[in-house]
């Protein structure tokens, strides 16, 4: 039996318009992280939408002022569905957006994370139906039905609203071989506007690739929504294609691995790496590492391959408080792995994480002094985000404050949860870090001794002043700390 797609009688063929909600002049994040890419998700749906016969156009929100572009690209396209990428930051745009589908007269389906997650709020606020999981061949089945005026309900992997009740149509499985997947359409969004934002920002023309879907791992405070932990990648092969592609077609010369974990398989990788050497592609790239993952020898064949800069997962310098996420690496390989990018000249972004329940003001000394010790390029530490459908959010739910939406300011600035201490503690925490950020830059170009004076001065103030302020006792004796 052959996997090809039947051909579709054009008068047949279904009309689907995805819309990705995202308005970047809305985002009061996004000067300070440049981090433009068009949804991978939804490239990767128009693709495969158009591999089965349906007739595809897009709405990218990400450089307009607002929504009305919907309106007219409904009134030209003239859809049977209008599909809706959502992430929490975007969800009152996507719920505009389902009243102006509704009022067109056409059908709307929202997937993706958000959605994923609480799919009864987003038919509520106005969908007709929501794919709450990998969304490729659901919305190919879903386009053929709303196109043959049949009902959405029982559709497999499909929710919608019956009667006030969420009736969910069985589950789908996933997609067996992604390696079966066409390559994004890239066309369907504004690339020389994205590729172009970056060359004026870096010098470089970036743009995002994704090798895999899930990840085998299961830290309590992360969601993972649609691929659970679930696990699975293309061949190293049809990666290279994708590199080769986005070089020839759009002259891309920086790439972003953005899987949740990359090079999860050793083999895979050293493979991976071994024909972009190859190759010679001529590529840069960064992606995300776990410390135990990262391997000190293979360095210097990724730095070979083009590898630019790792996004590390530090999450902490207490060994208690990653046991305590389930985060399943030890001090031990973040040392070794902050060591060998320092070494190798890599280019290493961290991630931390303060107020994850049980957290001491000890443990947060601990991750400062780890952060000190290894002065990353590039961080971002955030006050825990209790993300409903993680074990973390199950553990503090009823101590969750108010209804604020998470939004990309109060996601990691604000504190969400009845945590150890108050607001104002993590707060001045994240500032101490700013600071120590800004002193281990200075390290480079003043004299060692004016810094650790610096250091030292801040650190009475935090022992003596700040933290019997906000914590309610002296932290210290600071003179017995390791350094
Ligand atoms: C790479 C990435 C980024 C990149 C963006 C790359 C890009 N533009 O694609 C960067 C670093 C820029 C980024 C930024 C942010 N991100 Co991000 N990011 C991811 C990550 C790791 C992968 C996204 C991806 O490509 N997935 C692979 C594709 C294939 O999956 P997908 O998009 O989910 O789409 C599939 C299904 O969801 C579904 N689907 C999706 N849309 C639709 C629409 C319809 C109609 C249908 C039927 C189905 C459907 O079908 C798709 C194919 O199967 C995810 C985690 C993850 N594993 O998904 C987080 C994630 C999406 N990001 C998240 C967040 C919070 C953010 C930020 C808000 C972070 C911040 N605080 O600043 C910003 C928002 C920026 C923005 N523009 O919206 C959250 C979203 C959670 C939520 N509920 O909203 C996630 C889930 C991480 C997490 N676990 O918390 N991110
Ligand atoms: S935080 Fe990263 S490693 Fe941990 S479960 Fe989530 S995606 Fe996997």
């Amino acid at each position: 039996m052959s996997s090809r797609p039947a051909a579709v009688d054009p008068a047949s063929r279904p009309r689907v318009l995805l819309v990705d909600p995202y308005v970047a002049r809305e985002d009061p994040m996004e000067r300070k992280f440049i981090e433009l890419y068009p949804s991978l998700g939804l490239l990767t749906l128009g693709a495969y939408l158009r591999q089965h016969g349906v007739d595809v156009a897009m709405v990218d929100l990400t450089f307009e002022r607002d929504a009305r572009s919907v309106d007219r690209a409904i009134r030209s396209f003239r859809p049977d569905l209008v599909g809706v990428h959502t992430k929490t930051l975007t969800a009152a745009r996507a719920f505009e957006i389902a009243q102006r589908v509704r009022a067109s007269g056409a059908v709307s389906l929202a997937g993706g994370p958000d959605a994923a997650t609480r799919p009864g709020v987003y038919l509520e606020a106005g969908f007709d139906a929501v794919v709450p999981a990998e969304g490729e061949a659901a919305l190919v089945d879903v386009a053929r039905r709303v196109r043959a005026g049949a009902s959405v309900a029982h559709v497999p992997g499909a929710v919608v609203l019956q009667d006030g009740r969420l009736v969910r149509g069985p589950p789908r499985p996933f997609l067996a071989n992604l390696d079966e997947l066409p390559l994004p359409a890239w066309d369907l969004v504004d690339m020389d506007g994205y590729l172009g934002r970056w060359e004026r920002e870096t010098g470089e023309r970036r743009a995002a690739v994704l090798t895999s879907r899930g990840c085998p791992f299961d830290c309590s405070w992360c969601s993972k929504p649609t691929f659970g932990r679930t696990f699975r990648q293309q061949s190293p092969e049809r990666v290279l294609e994708e590199l080769i592609e986005l070089r020839r077609r759009y002259r891309v010369d920086y790439v972003r691995f953005c899987d949740d974990v990359f090079g999860v398989s050793r083999a895979w990788l050293e493979r991976l790496l071994d024909r972009m050497i190859d190759e010679d592609l001529g590529l840069r790239f960064e992606c995300l590492a776990r410390v135990d993952l990262l391997k000190p020898d293979l360095l210097e064949r990724m730095r070979a391959a083009g590898l630019a800069r790792v996004y590390v997962g530090v999450e902490s310098g207490s060994q208690r408080m990653l046991d305590a996420m389930n985060r399943g690496t030890k001090l031990a390989q973040v040392e070794r792995t902050a060591e060998a990018l320092r070494q190798a000249g890599v280019r290493q972004f961290w991630f931390l994480m303060l107020g994850y329940p049980g957290e001491t003001i000890e443990d947060i000394e601990a991750t400062l002094r780890l952060f000190r010790r290894f002065s990353p390029e590039e961080y971002s530490v955030s006050i825990a985000v209790p993300v409903p459908g993680t074990r973390f959010y199950e553990k503090v739910k009823d101590t969750i404050r108010g209804t604020r939406a998470p939004s990309r300011r109060s996601g990691g600035t604000s504190l969400l949860f009845e945590a150890a201490y108050g607001e104002r503690l993590y707060r001045w925490e994240q500032a101490r870090f700013g600071l120590e950020a800004a002193l281990g830059k200075a390290r480079r170009r003043f004299q060692p001794r004016v810094v650790e004076t610096i250091e030292r001065v801040a650190d009475r103030f935090h022992d003596e002043v700040a933290a019997p302020l906000l914590v309610g006792r002296r932290t210290g004796p600071r003179a017995s700390r390791p350094r």
